[in-house]
């Protein structure tokens, strides 16, 4: 890994939308690093086929890469490892060094939504990960929510978790599929402080 690359850790429990996410952040990347050859290259975005994904088994490494700052300078890049949800006893292996995290969670899921709090505890717990931001990422926001966002994160029990834990925790709403809330994603993974400009 270069200076100009930082690890990134994504998890969450199956199927709540690591890759699809990842896929879609990886194409938004290349297509602000050369949208001419985007383009051309994914003539049928919205098709179906490309949000079908297969259950993860072992780790994902997605690469993201944005323009450098200066000329002749080597692309900024974070490496993005997914693990799987079905590997969740194994994720606390991958926890040495993290300094970010995505926790990937399917929003219009209620009843994943305990096991994805049996879940988080223990990771927010590690020793390894007192040092890590996280992200807790609520996807598929684009489908008919059970809940409000305000009551999802009480399911959650993110209030106390947060009177409990030492780590920075930021929640934030997405959709892999219509891509809402990856602005706000992306800016919160390079660690860019200037405020979102409104949407025209
Ligand atoms: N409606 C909707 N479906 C989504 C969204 N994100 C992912 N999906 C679908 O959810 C299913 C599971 O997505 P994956 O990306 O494979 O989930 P995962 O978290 O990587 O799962 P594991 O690798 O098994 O842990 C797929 O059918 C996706 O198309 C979303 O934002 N909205
Ligand atoms: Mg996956």
């Amino acid at each position: 890994m270069t200076q100009m690359s930082q690890m990134l850790l994504c998890i969450g429990p199956e199927g709540s939308g690591k890759t699809l996410l990842l896929r879609k952040l990886h194409q938004d990347h290349k297509n602000v690093l050369n949208p001419s050859k985007s383009r051309s290259e994914n003539p049928s975005g919205g098709a179906a086929s490309a949000h079908s994904t297969v259950p993860t088994t072992g780790v994902n490494i997605t690469t993201l890469q944005r323009p450098p700052p200066e000329k002749h300078r080597p692309n900024p890049e974070i490496i993005v490892r997914e693990l799987g949800g079905s590997m969740a006893e194994l994720w606390s292996s991958y926890y040495c060094g993290v300094r970010k995290l995505l926790y990937v969670i399917d929003a219009a899921n209620m009843s994943q939504l305990a096991s994805a709090t049996l879940l988080l505890m223990p990771l927010l717990a590690h020793p390894r990960t007192q040092k890590a931001q996280v992200a807790i990422v609520l996807n598929k926001v684009d489908r008919p929510l059970p809940r409000d966002t305000k009551e999802l994160l009480n399911v959650l029990r993110l209030s106390d978790l947060k009177q409990y834990c030492r780590q920075q925790i930021t929640v934030l709403e997405v959709s892999a599929v219509t891509g809402k809330g990856l602005k706000a994603l992306t800016r919160w993974m390079w660690g860019d402080k200037t405020p979102e400009k409104p949407q025209a």
